[in-house]
């Protein structure tokens, strides 16, 4: 043991898990008043110091000790479909409120970049009818929630809204893609200043949005291979055809053959159910419609060889070779896990 894992080693004694994610809150850039009259003192101290502070709280309480316990913001985001409720909300709760900080400013000038101005024009004509997209997003959103204007993996704007502290990184959301603005509707977020009027707060927020940062979160968000990632995570078909492969497969390889042998067919349909799928744009070349060939191909092998009682290293070995040409799927969508 060198000297530095002795200092780790003992350090984790005392202070429990040393590489343990520990989420807190991110500096917020300007003065609780600065955002008056828009956004009062008194909501601006609570909302960061009590209620996003509690979202961190409960985050990281819900995540000592668990096995998720190392991971990133964005890996309990892209996967909240296999997280507790706890984390779902809470993690939800300090993405959200993070982001939300950073796109307010009590700066007048701030303006839009020359792209995002492009993209605005492009989707929604131009800023005004964007701002009514996002207002009407926000005011029908039942209850609490969030109304969000994304990039979407085909790298388009596109205005949406969720409950609770859900966001469209989340695999549970149907509009998915990368936020560069969100709009809190939560009555925590204006009922002091407004009270019911949800309406009034919603008009009254544009004169405080930080254009400079929306324009930065979308140049970096149309190079983030985050892009990539949702594009294949929402290509269903093979999502499905990912679960069956693994449920039978990872049991083959200890020896224990009776999930294939009981789910041959099943695997097989999903194959031949990811062949007549739509196959995402990114990824929509010749090689990866060739590989899903092979895919069907050797499944309906797998399958009648299971069905013939054939010997288990037979149907291990084409299993495996099965297992090969996912993989080559996956690695066509540029995942290599
Ligand atoms: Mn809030």
């Amino acid at each position: 043991m060198k000297l530095y894992q002795v200092i780790i080693a003992i350090s984790s004694i005392f202070f429990g898990q040393a590489n343990a994610q520990n989420f807190s809150l991110p500096k917020m850039e300007y003065a609780f008043n600065a955002l008056e009259p828009f956004i009062d003192a008194q909501t601006m101290e609570i909302h960061y110091t009590k209620h996003h502070q509690a979202y961190i709280n409960n985050l990281n309480k819900a995540l000592t000790g668990s096995k998720f316990e190392n991971q990133s913001l964005e890996d309990h985001l892209l996967s909240i479909s296999r997280r507790s409720d706890a984390v779902r909300n809470n993690a939800g709760g300090h993405y959200n409120h993070s982001l939300f900080w950073e796109i307010l400013t009590p700066k007048k000038d701030s303006k839009l970049s020359p792209e995002l101005d492009a993209a605005i024009q492009a989707s929604f004509a131009n800023v005004d009818s964007l701002k009514k997209l996002m207002n009407q997003a926000a005011a029908t959103r039942f209850g609490s929630g969030w109304a969000w204007l994304i990039v979407t993996p085909d790298k388009k704007l596109q205005v949406c809204s969720t409950s609770n502290q859900d966001n469209p990184l989340m695999d549970i959301n149907p509009d998915r893609g990368i936020p560069i603005l969100g709009i809190d509707v939560w009555e925590h977020a204006y009922y002091l200043k407004y009270q019911n009027k949800r309406g009034d707060y919603l008009s009254a927020i544009w004169n405080v949005i930080n254009w400079e940062n929306v324009s930065i979160k979308y140049a970096a968000a149309l190079k983030s291979p985050l892009l990539t990632y949702i594009e294949k995570d929402s290509w269903k078909a093979l999502k499905e055809f990912h679960v069956t492969m693994s449920e039978t497969f990872h049991p083959a390889e200890q020896g224990d053959l009776e999930p294939i042998k009981t789910r041959s067919a099943e695997l097989m349909m999903k194959a031949v159910k990811l062949k007549s799928s739509v196959v995402p744009k990114s990824f929509d070349k010749p090689e990866i419609k060739v590989a899903i060939d092979e895919l069907v191909k050797g499944a309906n092998a797998l399958n009648k060889m299971i069905n013939k009682k054939a010997k288990d290293a037979v149907i291990k070995a084409k299993l495996f070779e099965v297992h090969e040409s996912f993989h080559k799927i996956q690695h066509l969508c540029g995942d290599d896990h």
